[in-house]
């Protein structure tokens, strides 16, 4: 058997699992692995500034393409700071090996620096978290790892690499990958079951979900409102193009507001939950958002998440793709063209408050504020939106600056969108740098509060370094407005001690030249659209500190 090293197996392993880019940042710890990367040119390395920006560079990454990505940060230190964007991670489900350096197995005993047990530290927040005591071990636990991630319901997995184990060297078989094949359906009795409850309904409401895009299941879900002839409302956290935007029977995303998601459902007879924690919520409210009477049938094969807050008459754990397409000619048969007449008048209703038509209501305001300055958040939201081409991905984390934003660009293929999920701030401006790596050469838009971008601001210099397309958006409102107008809603206070950044201001046009990035501000209300047009046009990445409305209530 041919002789290798820990880190070159390593690396050979991950490559085998099909990953194709490393995001990292490097210390003493890691060396073995930076060593064994020139024996590894077809693998790229990314470099990030600060660990949680390499977790956020590669969660975007796999979010943008659906496929497994590694990243590798520096021990204890580098593996604290990354737990917040592992936190993202694991909210979205982001199938992810996360790799840290280790001291060398007998060295960490005796407590040198830097040296803490990694694997207590990544453990809350992943599917499997383990160390590698053996170099005759590291193929089996990459393996291992990359099946773990990549099986629904996906997520991010850990491995602490020691120094030891990544230089020592053997004979080793480095073994083959293995995936888990989920595209099940139910049973055709189930199926049956399924569409005549679903045709009981008078007013059945569908919830569409993240597992839409995981699935690759837009179009027949698409498909399947049809049929049935149901609005859809995007799940609470409206993170992923989770249906597309202009079909006729999607009427927008859910809000977070437990009453206002309470009145809307109520209206309801039966609640369809595709592949979603359909209403999950933000800040307690005594109020359930969802009505008590209203019965649920949830299809997904995140199983955690059937029957989660609500008991379900129907939980089927499947995959929404394979069984929406078996279901529709079901609901065809046994509906019969009784019930094709009752969808298509459905249908027609909805198309006076639907997505399109809120549109173009949302569309006209916004228009009739185009002239005020500081400039308003929603005239700033439809010019970008008008000046994405057909073909880019969108990435918001605008906070209270894109209140529109997904009202204005529609959602229109699988990974066309991307926002922030968990609500850890600082998660955009690294994550759009590994959502263009996976899209190229699609061009990115990033919307962004200009607190969230701070947590994270140096990821600009890995877009700038990688000459990424990204048109950076930083909404500059001079401070953390949500949290403003939250101390005033929740508390009558105003006094917003520690919620601003004014005094000195923060100048991202310094900022991002500084990083090499060709960065405009914009106050004038009328220069945005051209100038978004047209930097969404050229190569390379580019930054707009567009002075936006600080008002608070
Ligand atoms: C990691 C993390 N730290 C802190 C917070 C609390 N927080 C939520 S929103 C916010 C301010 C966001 O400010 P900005 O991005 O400027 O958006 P704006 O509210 O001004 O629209 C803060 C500090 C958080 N959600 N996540
Ligand atoms: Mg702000």
């Amino acid at each position: 058997m041919n002789r290798i090293t820990g880190r070159s197996a390593f690396l050979a392993l991950l490559k085998d699992e099909g990953v194709t880019h490393l995001f990292g940042n490097p210390g003493t710890t890691e060396l073995p692995v930076m060593d064994a990367l020139k024996d590894h040119p077809d693998l790229t390395y990314v470099l990030g500034l600060q660990e949680s920006l390499v977790v956020a560079m590669a969660d975007g990454y796999a979010r943008a393409s659906g496929e497994l990505v590694a990243c590798n940060v520096h021990v204890a230190p580098g593996l604290g700071n990354a737990l917040g964007s592992l936190f993202n991670a694991k909210f979205t489900g982001t199938p992810m090996i996360l790799t840290a350096g280790q001291q060398e197995l007998g060295h960490g005993l005796t407590e040198p620096l830097l040296y803490h047990p990694l694997v207590p530290m990544a453990e809350p927040l992943v599917k499997w978290a383990v160390e590698v005591p053996r170099l005759e071990d590291l193929p089996r636990i990459v393996r291992r790892a990359a099946k773990v991630a990549m099986t629904p319901p996906t997520g991010p997995v850990f491995i602490s690499l020691p120094g030891d184990i990544l230089n020592a060297e053997a004979g080793i078989d480095l073994g083959a990958s293995s995936r888990v094949d989920t595209r099940v359906r139910p049973s055709n009795e189930t199926l049956r079951t399924l569409a005549e409850r679903l045709l009981k309904a008078s007013k059945p409401v569908i919830i569409a979900g993240d597992e839409l895009v995981k699935s690759d299941a837009l179009k027949v879900a698409g498909q399947f409102a049809s049929a049935l002839g149901a609005p859809v409302y995007q799940q609470s956290a409206p993170y992923g193009a989770h249906f597309i935007s202009t079909h006729p029977c999607y009427m927008g995303s859910l809000t977070r507001d437990q009453k206002r998601v309470r009145a809307l459902l109520s209206d309801f007879d039966l609640m369809i939950v595709l592949g979603a924690d359909a209403v999950r919520m933000s800040v307690m409210d005594p109020v359930e958002p969802k009505p008590e009477d209203l019965p649920v049938v949830h299809i997904g094969l995140n199983d955690w998440d059937i029957a989660k807050n609500y008991a379900v008459e129907i939980g089927i754990k499947a995959d929404l793709r394979e069984t929406l397409g078996a279901l529709v000619p079901v609901i065809d048969e046994v509906g019969g063209a009784s019930h094709r007449d009752r969808a298509k008048a459905a249908i027609a209703a909805l198309s006076k408050n639907n997505w399109t038509a809120n549109r173009d209501v949302l569309a006209a305001k916004a228009r009739d504020r185009q002239s005020v300055t500081p400039i308003d958040v929603d005239w700033l939201s439809l010019c970008v939106a008008e000046a994405l081409p057909d073909n880019a991905v969108l990435v918001n984390e605008g906070l209270t600056s894109s209140r529109h934003l997904t009202d204005f660009a529609p959602y229109t293929d699988r990974y066309g969108f991307h926002g922030l999920a968990s609500g850890g701030i600082g998660w955009s401006v690294p994550a759009s740098v590994g959502i263009a790596m996976a899209q190229a050469p699609r061009p990115v838009c990033t919307v962004v509060g200009d607190g969230s971008a701070m947590y994270s601001i140096q990821a600009l210099w890995t877009a700038a370094a990688n000459k990424l397309p990204i048109t950076y958006v930083i909404c500059n409102n001079g401070g953390y407005r949500i949290i403003k107008q939250r101390l005033l809603s929740f508390h009558g206070n105003d006094h917003f001690i520690g919620m601003d950044f004014e005094d000195p201001p923060i100048d991202f046009v310094q900022m991002g030249q500084s990083m090499g990035i060709p960065s405009v501000r914009i106050e004038d209300p009328a220069a945005l659209a051209p100038a978004l047009k047209d930097a969404m046009r050229t190569p390379g990445p580019k930054l707009f500190d567009v002075i936006v409305d600080d008002k608070v209530g």
